[in-house]
């Protein structure tokens, strides 16, 4: 797979799309998720050219890898979420329920989450 230039994060980077902004440093760039599935729902995005996390881990230079993920744990604090606790998710693939091919992290908080992560869809949730 070729990371897409015109994927909806590679867009909202470039500031040709909007986006409810919480976070940014040279390595990330963290906004509310559109689709909230919890009180707190933000997404977490690495400044570069990633699909997932399977080229991110593997070819990211070691400086973005380190800046990105203590970026997350920034802005989880910054959420005010380190107290009560957090979730965070990165989906890959079809398999992994993966929709934007940016590499990005889901970071969920103000609610008790489920146990069940790896629990199959039901039929209303969304494909
Ligand atoms: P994933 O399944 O991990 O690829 O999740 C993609 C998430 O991106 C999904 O929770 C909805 C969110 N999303 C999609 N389009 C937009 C957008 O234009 N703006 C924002 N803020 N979030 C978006």
């Amino acid at each position: 797979m070729v990371y897409d230039r015109n994927n909806i994060f590679a867009r909202i980077l470039r500031g040709e799309l909007p986006c409810k902004k919480v976070y940014e440093d040279e390595f990330a760039l963290a906004f509310h998720d559109i689709n909230p599935l919890a009180p707190v729902h933000v997404l977490v995005v690495p400044k570069g050219e990633y699909i997932s996390n399977v080229d991110f881990s593997a070819d990211a230079p070691d400086a973005q890898v380190v800046g990105f993920w203590r970026a997350v744990g920034k802005v989880a604090k910054q959420l005010g979420l380190e107290a009560e606790g957090y979730r965070i998710v990165a989906n890959h693939g079809p398999q992994g329920g993966q929709l934007v091919f940016h590499f990005h992290v889901h970071i969920f908080g103000g609610r008790q989450m489920s146990h069940r992560m790896g629990n199959m869809p039901r039929p209303n949730d969304r494909q």
